[in-house]
């Protein structure tokens, strides 16, 4: 276990000795964790490391292969599983009023990838692998798919997963908040400006559903008229996927980043600053004074957003990381593990 809290003389001696650490995380912390021994004439046990991050990776890959939309599907998973008391897997855990069953989580995807991994790694070597780190290496290995290959952040482990899950800590920002609330709300998580700014860019990829941004196109800021700020072009495209009364319309899907839908690139930056953000807070941090020289600099240079995006990535996963006995390593990503 990677201990960042030692004295500093003892921690450069022992970070040297225990490899590199982010955040109380280690690289490679799975490198011999997982052991798997079987016997061969029925008697001579034979002990095989087993490759854990590997097993991620050839899962999420078939399931992208399946469906390319898991991208967008993980990268939500682990904001609202961050966000919420930490990198810790709660929000898998179910239960009448778990996270799970907060409105934010409406359209939260993905448990049941995370969860296939999670009993493939259980049958490989019960009881090490934690579902919290799942969640962060699955996300990033999506990303280094949907990015064509471009993005592979290093992802340092040794999460440990939470034991409460409660809706009542669902405190998600909704999509009108102005972008002085927000950054805020990172800032709650030890996240600054620019990793906002970085992070907003998992809308590179996704949907999202007419009922959020309606208020754009008909009547915003109640003045009768579409968001000034909104491309007129667009406007009129919405107003015919958004019917105005009609469920459906509210209901319909709308990729958050309209150049490239399922591409993680630079794209949405670009689709923002010339005012196709889809999303209130998209579109206003291209106009706001705090935000938008990075915005700007974003759409500019694609080099600079996938080093960026990637760190931010980092700085995400190891929002209030849990470790033992805090933490558990649960046996299914759906339930904590029995106090018997
Ligand atoms: C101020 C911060 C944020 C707000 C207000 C926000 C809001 C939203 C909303 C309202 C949706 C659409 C939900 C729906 O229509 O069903 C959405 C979707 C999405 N969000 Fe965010 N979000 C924020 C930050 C983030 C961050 C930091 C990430 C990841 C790094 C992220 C990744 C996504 C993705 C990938 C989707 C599409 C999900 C899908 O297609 O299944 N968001 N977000
Ligand atoms: C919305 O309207 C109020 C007053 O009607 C005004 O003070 C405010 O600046 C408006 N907000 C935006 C984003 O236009
Ligand atoms: C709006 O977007 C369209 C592309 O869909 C573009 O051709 C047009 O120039 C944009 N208009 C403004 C005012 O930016
Ligand atoms: C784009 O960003 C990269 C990475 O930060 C940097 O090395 C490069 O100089 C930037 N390119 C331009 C044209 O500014
Ligand atoms: C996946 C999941 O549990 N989604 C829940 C999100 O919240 C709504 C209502 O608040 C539930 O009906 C969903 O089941």
């Amino acid at each position: 276990m990677c201990r960042s809290t030692l004295g500093l003389a003892l921690g450069v001696v022992l970070i040297s000795l225990v490899g590199e650490c982010y955040g109380g995380l280690e690289y490679g912390y799975y490198d011999k964790k997982c052991t798997k021994t079987t016997f061969y004439f029925f008697f001579f046990p034979k002990t095989t490391v087993v490759n854990v991050e590997d097993i991620v990776a050839e899962e999420v890959t078939k399931a992208y292969q399946k469906d390319t939309t898991i991208v967008a599907a993980l990268l939500r998973l682990q904001f609202h599983d961050c966000f919420v008391k930490g990198c810790d897997a709660s929000i898998l855990l179910d239960g009448e009023n778990s996270e799970k069953t907060a409105v934010p989580n409406r359209s939260v995807r993905g448990y049941d990838l995370i969860e296939a991994i999670k009993q493939r790694l259980e049958n490989e070597c019960a009881g090490v692998v934690s579902c919290a780190d799942i969640i962060a290496l699955a996300t990033r290995d999506a990303v280094f798919l949907a990015s064509r290959q471009q993005l592979k952040y290093k992802v340092a482990t040794g999460r440990w997963d939470g034991k409460v899950s409660l809706a009542s800590n669902v405190d998600l920002p909704p999509p009108t908040i102005s972008v002085t609330d927000s950054i805020a709300a990172f800032a709650r998580k030890g996240l600054d400006r620019n990793d906002m700014i970085y992070l907003l860019g998992g809308h590179t990829v996704g949907v999202t559903h007419c009922a959020l941004f309606q208020n754009r196109v008909y009547n915003f800021n109640n003045t009768g008229l579409p968001d000034p700020t909104m491309n007129s072009t667009l406007v009129e495209q919405l107003k015919k996927v958004c019917p105005q009364g009609s469920s459906s319309g509210t209901n319909s899907a709308v990729a958050l980043d309209l150049g490239t839908p399922s591409t993680v690139d630079n794209s949405y930056y670009k689709q923002v600053a010339s005012r196709r953000g889809i999303l209130q807070i998209d579109q206003d941090i291209a106009f706001d004074g705090q935000t938008k020289g990075t915005v700007m600099l974003l759409a500019a240079n694609y080099t600079q957003f996938y080093k960026g995006f990637g760190e931010a990535m980092v700085k995400l996963g190891a929002v209030g990381v849990k470790s033992y006995p805090e933490g558990e390593i649960r046996k299914t990503c759906s339930t904590v593990k029995s106090l018997f």
